[in-house]
């Protein structure tokens, strides 16, 4: 199976290179008045099991900025006759490094990053209280990194102000490069759902389909960008399942909800389809109508609209097949509600999509609705269209006609916006009925 990946994908992009990077910083620090400071903390080692930690992550916006994607690391902006960007890393130490990897240290991550000044950690305490000494705005995020709250907490008398005010308008327009890793992470995600329904056959447990999925991400040097979801049956009408430890069973639906990430930029892809291979009646008829939506929903995305012209879209689709397949006895102004929140929200109780990017649920969407935060789409933002209905046979506060009962299907595509429209950046992950029949099962 891996050579079938590995002959689909084709050459993996470069990493974001450092003169990206620069401007970036040039962007970020013209927007901060001259006697501010910023520090970009990275995400905390969380831990595991006693001494076992889990796999570190990147914090996003220090490796938006730096590339950074070491443990710990601190980047600070400071302006000194003109913008600084100073990174704080772990210096070397022979011992601690046999034990635990190797590190750049303080002049290996002078040369090998996008930055003006580095220095050790274990100066950061003075490093800081001398910058952060009559400072007119610190830009920080709270709860990261807590040497660093204690510092900025003893020295500052307000609150410090959200780098993301500056860096999300940012990274919500993706640049040339980041679409080129968007889109190999899209390829990548799109071939390891493609091998699961090819080997998919009765009787496997959803951990083996999970095994297939992240095994194609491991072997390409890439990794989930958030736990896998496979639910079989009834699973697949819980949202966040993901114990994935149930038997899959003959009649059964399973709804695969997984992406991978490269060099941090996230995938996200949900396909259903039936374990046997084949759908019956009632699952063609509810698939048939996320479909819709779904389709509709990624027509929706227009450089110039609201970012909730996709959810609406999707969610008239959504009332009206309800009301034609009898599962709601209502008007269709009724079934959409005053602010779509009526009767089909029982069936489709979550949002037609995120902005997706360096994190899977991207920063800069705003609230959808409101006026005053909402974005409006323009080129180069990459957003997930993912309409779905869910009839769990285990639910008493809905009463669901046992046709239905059972049934969890979910349609997610990552979509470029472009001045052309939009463009499905996952268009290689078959989703209509004809092909998934022909796929599954068919290794
Ligand atoms: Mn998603």
């Amino acid at each position: 199976m891996y050579e079938r990946v590995t002959s689909a994908l084709g050459t993996r992009p470069a990493a974001i290179n450092h003169s990206e990077m620069r401007q970036r910083q040039q962007d970020f620090c013209a927007e901060m008045t001259k006697g501010s400071v910023a520090i970009i903390t990275n995400n905390p080692v969380g831990i595991r099991s006693a001494d076992v930690h889990h796999r570190h992550r990147f914090n996003s916006y220090l490796h938006y900025l730096t590339g950074w994607h070491g443990k710990e690391g601190v980047a600070v902006f400071h302006h000194d006759g003109e913008w600084k960007c100073r990174l704080f890393v772990r210096p070397r130490d022979i011992k601690m490094e046999t034990w635990n990897g190797r590190r750049p240290g303080v002049e290996g991550a002078l040369t090998g990053w996008p930055v003006d000044e580095t220095e050790s950690r274990d100066n950061l305490k003075e490093n800081l209280e001398e910058l952060l000494n009559d400072v007119e705005n610190v830009y920080h995020i709270h709860g990261l990194d807590s040497d660093v709250d204690e510092i900025v907490e003893l020295a500052l008398q307000e609150d410090s102000l959200n780098p993301g005010e500056i860096l999300d308008d940012m990274r919500v327009i993706k640049s040339e490069a980041e679409v080129a890793l968007m889109q190999y992470s899209a390829d990548l995600a799109s071939h390891a759902h493609v091998e699961a329904m090819r080997e998919c056959v009765l009787g496997m447990g959803e951990w083996h389909m999970q095994s297939i999925i992240e095994g194609c991400f491991l072997f390409h040097q890439s990794q989930w960008a958030y736990p896998s979801i496979v639910g079989s049956g009834d699973n697949a009408t819980i949202l966040h399942y993901g114990d994935n430890n149930d038997v899959m069973n003959d009649g059964d639906l399973v709804l695969i909800d997984a992406g991978c990430e490269i060099d941090g930029y996230a995938s996200d892809i949900t396909r259903t389809f039936p374990v046997n291979g084949k759908f019956t009646d009632a699952q063609r008829d509810i698939y048939e109508l996320v479909l819709k939506a779904q389709i509709a929903g990624i027509e929706a995305c227009q450089a110039g609209s609201p970012w909730s012209a996709m959810h609406h879209a999707t969610s008239r689709v959504l009332a009206a097949g309800l009301i034609e397949l009898g599962i709601l006895d209502c008007s269709l102004e009724e079934a959409l509600g005053e602010d779509f929140d009526g009767q089909y929200r029982e069936y489709f109780m979550h949002g037609t999509g995120h902005f997706l990017g360096l994190d899977v649920h991207d920063v800069g969407g705003g609230r959808q609705g409101d006026e005053e935060s909402e974005r409006i789409l323009a080129p180069g933002m990459v957003i997930t269209i993912e309409p779905g209905l869910y009839f769990g046979a285990w639910r008493d506060d809905v009463e669901i006609d046992s046709k239905w009962s059972g049934i969890g299907v979910r349609i997610e595509d990552d979509v470029l916006v472009t001045e052309d429209g939009p463009v499905v950046l996952t268009a290689k992950c078959p989703k209509e009925i004809t092909e998934i029949e022909a796929l599954v099962g068919s290794n």
